[in-house]
């Protein structure tokens, strides 16, 4: 069983990605805990507040200490973290294999930024880790996160089932997927290739590997020069 606490003041923006289809399944079947938690519960004051203006002037707010850390703590009470990771456009670029090496962890915290981020204090205190999802900007974390436990939480054994499998996924073996088709064999004209029709599973698989080779090299021919 996996268990993502995420701290933000967003917790709305969590509601939809983690309650349908499969990210739903994996905590159905009990194998995924996923809990939000408003930062505003560890406000310092009556006016529920979190955020500061910088020292040193600028556009934005920071996320302050105290919440933060009161936040990180009462969690940590219940939880022994095997990450605190804050979601920020300067981290790490999420990937296959750190999305592979994280869903082998029990729990993890998220952390989710907003305004121009949190007190650099709190990354050098309690962060262990800092991803971002691509060279691009959104205004907060949250969306960032459920990109994240999303790629993390479909890797969960037992979560996919056999035909959902990850193993034939774009990227576990650094090649892109392979075309797919469905019925109708003959859409307007538009034919299913023929070897796909004929029932041989090893011509199959000889043709999906093609098929993959042939479109990493066109469409990320750095996929091959990576490793
Ligand atoms: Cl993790 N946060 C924000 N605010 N923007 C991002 C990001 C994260 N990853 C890419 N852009």
């Amino acid at each position: 069983m996996m268990t993502i606490d995420i701290i933000t003041v967003v917790p709305d923006l969590l509601e939809g990605p983690f309650s349908h289809s499969i990210m739903k399944r994996a905590q159905d079947k009990g194998l995924l805990t996923v809990r939000t938690h408003n930062l505003r519960k560890w406000a310092i004051n009556k006016h529920a507040q979190v955020d500061d203006y910088p020292f040193g002037g600028g556009a934005g707010m920071v996320l302050m200490c105290e919440p933060l850390a009161n936040a990180i703590e009462e969690l940590q009470i219940n939880t022994s973290y095997d990450a605190i990771i804050y979601m920020t456009p300067d981290g790490k670029t999420f990937d296959q294999p750190m999305a592979n090496q994280l869903s082998m962890l029990q729990n993890l915290l998220i952390i989710c930024g907003h305004y121009k981020g949190i007190d650099q204090r709190i990354r050098d205190q309690y962060i262990t880790m800092e991803i971002s999802i691509g060279d691009y900007v959104l205004s907060g974390g949250e969306l960032a996160a459920a990109v994240v436990v999303d790629a993390i939480g479909r890797l969960i054994p037992g979560v996919l089932s056999d035909e959902t499998s990850a193993l034939t996924d774009s990227f576990q073996d650094n090649l892109l997927a392979p075309p797919v088709y469905t019925r109708p064999a003959d859409f307007r004209g538009m034919k299913v290739p023929e070897i796909l029709l004929q029932g041989d599973p090893k011509k199959v698989d000889n043709w999906r590997f093609e098929q993959s080779v042939e479109r990493t090299k066109t469409r990320r021919p750095d996929l091959f020069k990576e490793d």
